[in-house]
């Protein structure tokens, strides 16, 4: 395999020296990582349109209460989508290393579960999954989010089965918290002493700020991109390139 464009030697040989030393590692992933398994990102060149509409202006309460027919259509059309999708090496060598290091955290955004299907230990859905429902109403007491795994819903939209009414994706949109329990588990993995921020924008907050979070805990911050993101100016090292090319050349020692 060629080395990626513009990927100094060095910079992966500084990075693999400090994962085979054994870190505390935590990653945070975002929608670059799923790109080479044929998952669209949501913004940029790679994707992020769905019938005209931006994916950021579909993913909120707002456009889920003016249409959630629509809005169900979007998410039933994803799911499709990716159930025929497989993880690819990038989420295939963040599974081993997560075996392989003691202290290992996975932080992330994307809500397609490739991580899991890859076989990754200590998953945090920062964003929720899309395989998962709950729902839309006001149900008390309210039912837990509940797993449907089946790509086509034989009813769209479908419904909370407590209370009869709307049932929404299980994913975090624009102006909703992130689940407490999640964000303080990310919250805390930063205090780590290796952190990689790999295939994310790094535009969307609270996650955003979990790079410079690690950063003043006085983790080493790498970023794992082929373009600049809105944190590059804040991390230690760069390795400019797609994930699913840069990550299968790193070694792990199988003591570490
Ligand atoms: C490759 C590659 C390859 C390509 N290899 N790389 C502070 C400041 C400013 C704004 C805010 C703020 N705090 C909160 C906000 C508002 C908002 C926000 O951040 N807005 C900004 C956009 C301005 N944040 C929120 O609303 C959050 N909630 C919140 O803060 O609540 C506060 C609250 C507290 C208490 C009560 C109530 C409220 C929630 C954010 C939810 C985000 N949800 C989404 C949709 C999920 C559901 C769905 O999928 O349908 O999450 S939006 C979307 O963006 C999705 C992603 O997880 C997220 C991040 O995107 P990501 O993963 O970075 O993807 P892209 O497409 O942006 O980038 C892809 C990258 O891959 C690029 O860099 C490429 O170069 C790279 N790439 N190929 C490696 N092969
Ligand atoms: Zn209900």
């Amino acid at each position: 395999m060629a080395l990626a464009a513009g990927l100094d030697p060095l910079r992966l040989a500084e990075l693999e020296a400090r994962l085979q030393a054994g870190p505390r590692l935590s990653v945070l992933t975002g929608a670059g990582v799923s790109a080479a398994s044929g998952v669209p990102t949501y913004r940029g060149g790679g994707g992020g349109m769905w019938r005209g509409r931006r994916a950021q202006d579909l993913a909120t309460r707002e456009a889920f209460v003016a249409d959630p027919a629509l809005v169900w259509e979007w998410y039933d059309e994803r799911r499709r989508r990716l159930a025929v999708c497989q993880p690819n090496p990038a989420h295939a060598t963040l599974a081993v290393w997560s075996r392989q290091l003691s202290v290992f955290t996975l932080i992330t955004q994307n809500v397609d579960g490739l991580h899991e299907r890859a076989g990754t230990r200590n998953v945090l859905r920062f964003h929720g999954s899309i395989w998962h429902l709950r729902c839309a109403g006001s149900c008390w007491p309210a039912p837990a989010p509940w797993e449907d795994l089946r790509p086509a819903l034989p009813v769209l939209p479908p419904r909370c089965p407590a209370c009869g009414g709307l049932a929404r994706p299980g994913v975090v949109w624009f102006g909703e918290a992130i689940e407490p329990s999640v964000l303080a588990a990310a919250e805390a993995a930063v205090d780590c002493d290796l952190f990689l921020a790999i295939g994310t924008s790094a535009v969307v907050w609270p996650a955003a700020g979990l790079l410079a979070a690690a950063r003043a805990c006085g983790a080493f911050v790498v970023e794992v991109n082929p373009e600049p993101t809105g944190g590059s100016h804040e991390v230690d090292l760069v390795l400019r390139g797609p994930a699913e090319d840069i990550l299968p050349r790193i070694r792990l020692a199988p003591s570490s």
